[in-house]
């Protein structure tokens, strides 16, 4: 069955997907296998999103390759080899394209053309969109796999139009690379990015500025390259380690001790934070049960870090200056780097402090602080994050019922049902949207729960000749209390000068955005909603249908 309409110029699909990241690239694969005719609209001059756009030195995946990875084709998880545990951005780049290839996706895919506008026609019950290339679309479905850090965020600084060096986003890095060999470079932000990138910037540059506002607590990634034991035993058990993954808190085989912190002796606790700290990353955020939830438990996993860092640092005011204060452990976002506190020990790199001496402006030459100390640089980088979560849909805007446009149904924040879909915008769907765990899962897991969700209820709609689906109010509402009580039980809700909360973008509301639930919770959730008729969703009929019962009716 095809949805067409007749009109002029307007090309007609039962689906768009916006966006062709890990998401959107799903998305055409399931949508294909449902028989749902759709087109992937993307931005971008190739596939794979966050890893087609940060292609800066050093991007790399904090979840671990196997587990990183699409579980809907058993033939693609066993064929494909990851050749390190965590996985560079090329290697995930080539990943994504070879599954674009292996299931000849490419053919829906349109590249090059950004959906700018977007918008519910009421009359039709069909989405119309709109793209930088002049064309315009009809679609059933919206499927919005537009990204959660796909909009990168330059902080707005004085004299940046004056600066004659290059400057650069980490998120928006030139595809053809850039030659920082012998240049004086300046890193603005000490978050994921940062840490990565900078061990790697510092081996190529003449001298290398870390401008750093907040320090935050970076892991050792323990990143080598693939065991085949280790391979071997994760491709005999795929299918039991996939279950794992989607019924686990986070969407990963990682292992959670579940122990409170509190419950274990002094050295039993410190052998397990130096446990985690070998299996490195985002492992030290499941060294106790209570690690995100009590205070004292979160400050002796801290306590923990900066001896380490204060082991690593030689140097003593650079090693107090790098260790994390005033910030509980994970609540911004864990990094996980290779060699990032080591690099402070060159004699090339130097931390300048912009906390208590902030940024001034950008000069010809390079930067001004308050305190009127001026780093000149040949080479700016912007490692300074995305307007994460609800940029890139607030950027489209989408207009739903009455004209209603999503800026302003948002504007105090992001309401939806189940992180899914938005009360009066009928037939959009959200993937990995607020209220979803999302950023606070492995991605690629909850991308899939995502994609699997909404290609069944258009398999639901279409059997029952529903013609369009939208959350109730009242359902959104109290999903949306749902997940920031949620949220209330952890220390993140004492944390909310992140970009969880989007307290990183100037005039955006501070709300807690992602669902802390756990991703196993949220999946049976979801699931019980569909198999319960969509509880908590209003359907139309499909207007023949429609037609048909008012016949009957007269
Ligand atoms: P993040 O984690 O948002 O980090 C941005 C960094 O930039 C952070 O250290 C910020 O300091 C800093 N920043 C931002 N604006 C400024 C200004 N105006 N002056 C000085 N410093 C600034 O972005 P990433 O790209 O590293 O990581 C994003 C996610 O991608 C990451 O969490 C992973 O999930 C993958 P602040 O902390 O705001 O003081």
């Amino acid at each position: 069955m095809q949805d067409e309409i007749e009109v002029d110029a307007v090309r007609c699909f039962d689906a768009i997907v916006v966006g062709a990241g890990l998401a959107g690239v799903c998305a055409v694969y399931r949508l294909r296998q449902a028989g749902v005719s759709v087109r992937v609209l993307e931005a971008g001059g190739g596939v794979g999103g966050t890893w087609y756009h940060n292609r800066y030195p050093g991007a790399r995946c904090d979840i671990e390759s196997l587990d990183y990875s699409y579980s809907f084709s058993d033939e693609l998880q066993q064929e494909w080899k990851w050749s390190e545990r965590y996985a560079g951005q090329p290697e995930i780049l080539r990943y994504i394209n070879h599954v674009a290839d292996r299931f000849d996706l490419r053919r829906d895919i349109q590249l090059n053309t950004r959906v700018v506008r977007a918008r519910f026609d009421e009359a039709q019950e069909r989405w119309m969109l709109f793209t930088d290339t002049g064309e315009v679309f009809s679609a059933k479905y919206a499927i919005m796999a537009t990204g959660v850090l796909s909009v990168a965020q330059v902080p707005s600084m004085k004299g940046l139009e004056d600066y004659r060096g290059e400057w650069f986003h980490t998120g928006d890095w030139p595809e053809q690379g850039v030659d920082l060999a012998g240049k004086r470079v300046g890193v603005i932000g000490t978050g994921s990015s940062a840490t990565q990138l900078i061990p790697i910037v510092a081996e190529q540059a003449e001298h290398l500025y870390v401008f750093q506002r907040t320090a935050n607590y970076t892991m050792p990634a323990q990143n080598h390259p693939m065991k085949p034991e280790v391979e071997q035993e994760w491709k005999k058990h795929y299918p039991d380690r996939r279950k794992f993954a989607w019924a686990s808190g986070f969407g990963h085989n990682q292992v959670t001790n579940h122990m409170s912190g509190k419950e274990m002796s002094a050295e039993a606790r410190l052998a397990e934070l130096e446990n985690r700290w070998r299996l490195g990353g985002l492992y030290m955020m499941r060294a106790f049960k209570d690690i995100l939830t009590d205070p004292e438990v979160n400050e002796i996993a801290a306590e923990f870090v900066r001896e380490k860092i204060r082991a690593t640092v030689q140097d003593r005011q650079t090693a107090e200056a790098l260790c994390p204060r005033d910030l509980y452990i994970g609540t911004k976002r864990l990094c996980s780097g290779t060699n990032y506190y080591e690099t402070f020990n060159r004699r090339n790199v130097t931390l300048v402090d912009v906390k208590n001496r902030a940024i001034e402006r950008i000069t010809a030459d390079g930067i001004l602080l308050e305190d009127g100390s001026e780093y000149e640089v040949d080479a700016l980088i912007f490692a300074t994050g995305f307007d994460a979560m609800t940029g890139a849909m607030n950027r489209i805007n989408p207009i739903g019922r009455k004209g209603r446009a999503l800026r302003e149904a948002w504007a105090a924040g992001p309401q939806t049902y189940l992180g899914l879909c938005v009360a009066g915008f009928p037939n959009m769907f959200v993937i990995t949207g607020p209220g979803s765990p999302s950023v606070f899962s492995n991605m690629v897991t909850s991308i899939e729960q995502h994609i699997e969700w909404t290609v069944a209820c258009i398999e639901h709609m279409r059997a029952h000749g529903l013609s369009s689906i939208e959350p109730t109010v009242q359902a959104q509402e109290d999903w949306t209390r749902h997940v920031t009580e949620a949220a209330g039980k952890t220390l993140y809700a004492q944390s909310r000068n992140s970009w969880f909360h989007g307290a990183n973008i100037p005039g955006k509301p501070v709300v807690f955005m992602p669902y802390v639930g756990g991703v196993g919770n949220y999946y049976q959730t979801i699931t019980r909603v569909a198999q319960s008729g969509y509880e908590g969703f209003r359907f139309s009929s499909a207007p023949a249908v429609r037609n048909a019962s008012y016949a009957g009716e007269t």
